[in-house]
């Protein structure tokens, strides 16, 4: 093993710093949002044929996905993506407010657990599972910005500070490499559909019909023109509902919607800073055969 993934390892290894996380399982979680007897109890979380998981790791097309599915789910109506946050439509299991047990079905959400700390009925293939892939370059800037704008979050030092902790692990949810690895290698336990951020961007409507088909949703061309209009980027950066106007910021330095871009990683890391990323993806990555794609082009 190279040394730059050794040091990868190590310093996963290690535990945060202060109490600004706790670890649940060997997740780390930010101690404001979520707590560990929410995590234990939703692991018994009964699941219905008809629920929908969207899972993400955080920064990889999550409110997108969450805007599209609620889309498809009306049909193609805008009304309740132009009336209600993402987060009351397509709620996150894992934050304790989400009243998953006693919502109607079909219910629609979203989470960034690792695989091991999901429901474990979905296993016995109820629900369904749609995971959102993003090239980690990508991820790690998206969430830089992210940090710098939301009060919630911890202010990164500084850019080279911020990459340091993503590859380590050191964020909330840990490593992209474990939860990408881990939910990939145990894929067929699942009802499961693996789409990634790229190929939505590349071919939106492909992608949208995929997720009817696997949801069992049909919905005609003039439904499906709606679902395409309404996940736009410019139309959801304009819509408060889905852009989380409501949430304080310390900065106006990013967005929740900020770019909506492949390849933006080109602007923020160095050629040192993206070899050594490129060496330790290529580590981490060696036995999982998928491909991101990287650039625009
Ligand atoms: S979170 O906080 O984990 O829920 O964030 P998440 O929604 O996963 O990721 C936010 C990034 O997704 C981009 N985004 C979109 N890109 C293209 N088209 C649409 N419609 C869209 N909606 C959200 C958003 O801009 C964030 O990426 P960056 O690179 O920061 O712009």
């Amino acid at each position: 093993m190279g040394s730059d993934a050794n040091r990868f390892l190590n310093r996963a290894r290690m535990s945060t710093t202060n109490d600004y996380y706790f670890q649940y399982k060997g997740c780390n979680f930010v101690s404001t949002i979520y707590t560990k007897e929410h995590l234990e109890q939703l692991e018994h979380f009964q699941i219905h044929d008809t629920d929908v998981f969207i899972v993400t790791y955080p920064k990889s097309g999550t409110i997108w996905m969450q805007q599209i599915i609620s889309l498809i789910y009306s049909d193609g109506d805008p009304t309740a993506v132009q009336s209600k946050p993402a987060y009351e439509r397509v709620p996150w299991i894992e934050v304790p407010s989400s009243n998953f047990p006693a919502r109607p079905s079909p219910r629609l959400n979203v989470t960034h657990l690792p695989y091991h700390l999901v429901p474990k009925a979905l296993k016995e293939k109820k629900g369904k599972i749609i995971y959102v892939a993003r090239n980690p370059k990508d991820v790690l800037v998206s969430s830089y910005y992210f940090h710098m704008h939301l009060a919630l979050y911890e202010s990164p030092k500084d850019f080279p500070d911020f990459f340091e902790k993503f590859i380590d692990g050191r964020v909330e949810f840990s490593c992209w490499f474990d939860h990408i690895r881990e939910w990939y290698a145990h894929k067929d336990e699942f009802n499961f559909l693996f789409l990634t951020y790229e190929e939505m961007k590349k071919g939106l409507r492909a992608s949208v019909q995929k997720i009817c088909n696997f949801v069992g949703r049909e919905l005609d061309d003039e439904k499906l023109d709606s679902v395409m209009e309404h996940c736009r980027f410019d139309i959801m950066k304009k819509n408060p509902m889905a852009n989380y106007e409501g949430i304080p910021k310390k900065s106006s330095d990013g967005a929740f919607l900020r770019k909506g871009t492949i390849g933006d990683w080109k602007s923020h890391f160095t050629v040192a800073q993206s070899e050594m990323f490129d060496r330790i993806f290529q580590e981490r990555m060696k036995d999982v055969p998928l491909e991101f794609i990287w650039d625009k082009e």
